[in-house]
């Protein structure tokens, strides 16, 4: 069976492309997913996205990702930095997980300097644009088959 993974997006992820494009460039929430497709094809696994605005849905994704995939990659946008309830379903769901975010958090306000969930994540990926998912992605699966 081949080695699935889940990758996640949180909220105003859905505006890439339109939102705020100096910080989170001009590539769309479509075309990162289509880069995703593109370099899991490539590895040879098989990845599941998905995107919300709502808190509620992220835990319950997580929650059902528990046993069935080999690795979660989250960017949980806003909720990075204000949820405890996504730090306990990750921990819950017991996936190594990667953090990745397209901006590098460290070079903006103090208040994204710290992750709630960066605590339950086997590390962090920051400020390499889209790239940082595809690096997260490599980094799930090199986690998957180790
Ligand atoms: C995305 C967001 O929506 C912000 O709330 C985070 C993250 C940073 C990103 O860089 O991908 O602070």
């Amino acid at each position: 069976m081949s080695i699935r993974i889940l990758v996640l997006h949180g909220p105003n992820l859905n505006m890439l492309g339109l939102r705020e494009p100096d910080i989170y460039g001009t590539t769309t929430l479509a075309d990162v997913n289509d880069r995703i497709a593109a370099l899991a094809q490539e590895l040879g696994v098989e990845v599941d996205t998905f995107q919300s605005n709502h808190e509620g849905q992220l835990v319950d994704k997580i929650q059902a990702a528990r046993g069935q995939y080999a690795a979660l990659i989250i960017n949980a946008g806003a909720y990075t930095h204000t949820s405890v309830a996504l730090l306990d379903a990750i921990l819950s769901a017991e996936l190594p997980t990667i953090e990745v975010h397209l901006s590098n958090l460290y070079k903006r306000e103090p208040f994204r300097h710290h992750s709630y969930i960066a605590s339950a994540a086997v590390g962090q990926i920051c400020g390499f644009g889209a790239d940082s998912y595809l690096l997260g992605l490599r980094a799930a699966v090199a986690l998957a088959q180790s």
